[in-house]
């Protein structure tokens, strides 16, 4: 091989693993002229649901509560930027577009994104910070009056495990701030969101149980107490 064809693939290589990681999603490169508005009617709230956590999976809704109607205050748009701990390891977001939109509200969107920003990317690096987010430029994606699935966060486990999601912070987002939802006007707002946090599901005892239990603590106490009885006699 050349040294000058040896310096052409050394320089390939550094630029390949220079360059800056894929553009994150900003909802300036669709509304270059976003303003700040107000959240129309009441405060919309984002906010979580949590699925039954299975030997493997857990799967977290994001889900957005709008009372926002009409052609204009519809929201069209959503930068949710999240910060996700595990109380284990073993745990991995899957960040397939495929898998996170499936049958929610935002499906018809665009540029939908799940753009892992810690670790380099690493989808099994936690706390992790998630940039979830898409804009519907067209009025058969706006979402009205109601409350919608936005998107399902899938997680793999090695364990059970405690999973927490709050909100945080990106340089990106249209001004300092965590969350925002964008109208198709659009001017873009910040909703109320609720933190939370979604773990493996707890023993309880059923009435038999209780019932099996209190007679075991009953047996417990006569045995005990006829055995006294016995040393004392
Ligand atoms: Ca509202």
């Amino acid at each position: 091989m050349s040294k000058s064809l040896q310096f052409s693939i050394a320089i390939l290589v550094a630029i390949f693993f220079f360059l800056p990681s894929a553009e994150a999603f900003n909802l300036y490169d669709y509304f270059p002229n976003l303003v700040p508005g107000q959240d129309p009617g009441q405060p919309d709230t984002l906010y979580t649901v949590c699925e039954s956590q299975t030997a493997g999976q857990q799967v977290i809704q994001l889900r957005l509560k709008t009372d926002n109607v009409g052609e204009f205050d519809s929201v069209a748009g959503a930068f949710i930027p999240l910060l996700l701990t595990t109380d284990k390891p073993g745990v991995v977001l899957d960040t397939t577009e495929a898998t996170t939109f499936s049958g929610t509200a935002s499906l018809v969107w665009e540029g939908l994104a799940v753009d892992v920003q810690t670790s380099g990317g690493n989808p099994g690096s936690f706390p992790m910070t998630v940039l979830i987010g898409g804009v519907s430029l067209d009025p058969s994606g706006f979402l009205g009056p109601g409350d919608h699935l936005l998107a399902r966060l899938v997680f793999s486990l090695s364990e059970p495990t405690k999973i927490c999601v709050d909100s945080t912070q990106l340089d990106i987002a249209p001004r300092r701030g965590d969350v925002y939802l964008v109208t198709a006007q659009p001017v873009d707002y910040v909703p109320q969101w609720y933190k939370d946090c979604c773990g493996p599901a707890v023993p309880t005892l059923s009435e038999w149980g209780l019932i099996l239990f209190s007679l075991l603590l009953l047996a417990s106490i006569v045995w005990y107490l006829k055995r006294v009885k016995k040393v004392y006699a």
